[in-house]
């Protein structure tokens, strides 16, 4: 059997020269910059080509390692009018970013990213980030169990209906001033669907805006067990009846 080469779906040189280059906290990811390996870099990436993603945001980003993925995979695939917005706010006790300075790789090398220097909270309270209709959204800004729920609740209400989430940090008891882990669980809680793969990296879940299940009502269980149970026993006596000697 012949076998056809083709050339690698992944290019090398934009990997180890653009992506991974000069992005601190890439390995939080799971990547490995040394050997060229993007580690969930590819799932941020799949995230945005798989959706078509015109509206992209990162909320938090010391080394611009996730915006770069978002932007590459609009470039990619030719979207007129895509957008992929930076928002942070050079605060909080989890680093800063690294990308301040004009010149820097990640400024260069997408300086089509729209970096917004301000708090999460500030921005989503601003009259133009209302009409919002994010397909796809990063949390990886403030660390905290509060702040992170916090993020994850202003920005929902700003997402596309098809939209996504991928939220950083699931992994339980990586650092000490890292609480953000325990918002999964609130969001499985309340009936959000969630894949997590804390073991990527620091962890990444991927999930799904609005409660696609109902948060268990013990009331509404029982109503409905109370329910079966009556149907199932006159069923039952219908057809004992049927069958009974004549
Ligand atoms: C720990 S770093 C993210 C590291 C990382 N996993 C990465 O991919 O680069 C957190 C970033 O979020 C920013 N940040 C923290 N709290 C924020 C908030 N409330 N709003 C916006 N940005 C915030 C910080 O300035 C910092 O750059």
């Amino acid at each position: 059997m012949t076998t056809l080469k083709h050339p690698s779906l992944l290019h090398d040189d934009l990997i180890s020269d653009v992506l991974l280059a000069d992005a601190p906290w890439a390995e939080s990811h799971g990547a490995d910059p040394q050997n060229g390996y993007l580690g969930a870099g590819l799932l941020y990436y799949t995230l945005a080509y798989m959706l078509r993603a015109k509206l992209c945001v990162c909320i938090g980003s010391g080394g611009g390692f996730v915006p770069r993925l978002m932007r590459q995979a609009q470039r990619d695939l030719g979207l007129d009018d895509a957008r992929t917005v930076l928002i942070d706010g050079n605060t909080g006790d989890w680093s800063r970013p690294q990308w301040l300075k004009e010149d820097s790789l990640f400024r260069k090398a997408y300086p089509e990213i729209e970096i917004l220097l301000a708090t999460s909270r500030d921005v989503s309270e601003r009259r133009e980030t209302r009409a919002w209709k994010i397909d796809y959204l990063h949390i990886d800004g403030d660390h905290s169990h509060a702040g992170s729920l916090e993020d994850f609740q202003r920005f929902e209400r700003l997402m596309s209906p098809r939209g996504l989430i991928s939220f950083h940090d699931t992994k339980p008891y990586e650092y000490f001033n890292v609480t953000c882990w325990k918002t999964l669980a609130d969001l499985r809680a309340e009936g959000y669907q969630a894949v997590d793969l804390p073991w990527i990296g620091c962890g990444t879940a991927v999930i799904a805006p609005g409660r696609s299940v109902r948060k268990p009502n013990p009331a509404r269980m029982l109503k409905r067990r109370y329910l079966q149970n009556f149907i199932s026993t006159i069923l039952r006596r219908i057809k004992a009846g049927l069958s009974a000697p004549k």
